[in-house]
């Protein structure tokens, strides 16, 4: 049994999401405005597919809240699919209907797109004769969606405790932005929401538009490489005493469990593998040389334990555990699989030679993925210290994180609004 528990349900064309919510403890408010912020977010960004101007995700709880506070019981959030009701109520059904139009919604298809779930999903469920259309309706990104109410409550509850968890895009295609991490107080997070690829860098943003309109003009797709960064971390989270503590293994489990995600590197791990000792390593040094001007856990700030560090190649985690320093992780997504100039594939009803399934997608939905994966690594942090700190209150849970961020001589840090 998890600390904290999201369970997700809901088809890309069914009626509607589901996110259930349990292991909270009572007492977080649950702010509807910014959950339908994050909402909102998630479906942002240069690239996406005309489904967008269809759907308005809008979150409805039917339990587990009263007058916006949690009560201790299970969480439940909706969201509705309005595409459902506009074109997919006869496909996607849930019971039989004979309103069945015979059109290319209700035919089975056969020809799984290469990199997509299509052919282990038709061979898993056995749905030779069904093809492909279950396995995508579940398989589709659509459902980051319900993940995403799940991670701002998660957000919500980090931010009582004084952690921040926050993604940008780092590239697209060959477009790479090489600007250092952002301190958590950076301008640059004012205004993420107006670029148009959520970067942090408007000479990479520039350059980004340019690839995915280039992808797009080809019928082509693409990916791109998501950090997320969490500020206000103490040091000794997560464990190294069994494999199943270590805090990187869990966050690259949650980070891999998104869509499309194909790697993680934990700070500079993708290149640390090739360097020696003296340069992949952050020296420790004296509090008292810490710059008192930065926030706790900023490199080069007060991190805890009487050290600061003017490097962070570890990316926040050592050990298994925080160190202190501000965790950073670097993603990468692949292109998205459903290409309009369809790739090479096998028709699976009759062994032939074919092209594979086609039908409305994203040219590119990296921007998204920094929200899903910003909320992924907020709700396994929340589940951490649901862990190390649980209590049926949210009281309870502040009393015992601020005792221990006490003894590990981490500096108190305040509620953080969220915005
Ligand atoms: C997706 C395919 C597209 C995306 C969808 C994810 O769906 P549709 O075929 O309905 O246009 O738009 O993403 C969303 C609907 C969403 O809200 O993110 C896929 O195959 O993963």
């Amino acid at each position: 049994m998890h600390a904290l528990e999201l369970t997700t349900a809901g088809e890309s064309h069914g009626p509607r999401l589901t996110a259930i919510v349990t292991g909270l403890p009572a007492g977080l408010t649950v702010d509807r405005a910014w959950v339908g912020a994050q909402l909102a977010r998630r479906q942002g960004g240069h690239g996406r597919s005309p489904r967008q101007q269809i759907e308005t995700d809008t979150v409805e709880v039917s339990a587990g809240l009263r007058h916006g506070r949690t009560m201790g019981s299970p969480l439940a959030m909706h969201l509705a699919n309005r595409d459902h009701a506009a074109s997919w109520n006869a496909a996607m059904s849930p019971w039989p209907t004979d309103e069945l139009q015979g059109n290319w919604r209700d035919r089975p298809i056969h020809v799984p797109r290469p990199g997509h779930a299509d052919l282990g999903g038709i061979a898993r469920h056995d749905f030779a004769e069904d093809g492909l259309r279950p396995v995508l309706e579940r398989a589709s990104a659509r459902e980051t969606a319900a993940r995403v109410a799940g991670g701002a409550v998660a957000q919500q509850l980090l931010a009582e405790l004084g952690i921040r968890v926050r993604g940008f895009v780092r590239a697209t295609g060959a477009a790479i932005s090489d600007a250092p991490t952002p301190h958590e107080h950076d301008p640059c997070w004012e205004r993420i929401d107006d670029t148009a690829l959520r970067t942090i860098d408007a000479d990479a943003d520039a350059r980004m538009v340019a690839e995915v309109d280039a992808a797009r003009a080809d019928k082509d797709t693409l990916g791109g490489i998501v950090e997320v960064v969490a500020y206000g971390l103490p040091p000794g989270l997560g464990g190294f005493t069994t494999n199943h503590e270590r805090l990187d293994g869990r966050l690259a489990r949650a980070a891999l469990a998104v869509h499309a995600i194909k790697s993680v590197s934990v700070g500079d791990g993708a290149d640390t593998g090739t360097m020696r000792g003296s340069a992949a390593h952050d020296e420790l040094f004296p509090t008292a040389d810490a710059d008192a001007s930065l926030p706790a856990g900023a490199v080069g700030g007060d991190q805890g334990m009487g050290v600061t560090r003017r490097t962070n190649r570890a990316g926040g985690i050592e050990g298994g555990m925080t160190n202190g320093a501000p965790l950073v992780l670097r993603i990468s997504m692949k292109p998205l699989p459903t290409l309009m100039r369809p790739l090479a594939t096998v028709d699976l009803s009759t062994g032939e030679a074919a092209v594979a399934h086609a039908e409305r997608s994203d040219t590119c939905a990296i921007a998204a993925a920094a929200i899903a994966l910003e909320c992924a690594v907020a709700f396994e942090l929340a589940t951490l210290v649901r862990e190390q700190f649980g209590g049926p209150s949210l009281g309870d849970m502040i009393d015992a994180f601020g005792s221990y961020r006490d003894r590990v001589r981490y500096p108190e840090r305040a509620a953080i609004q969220l915005a």
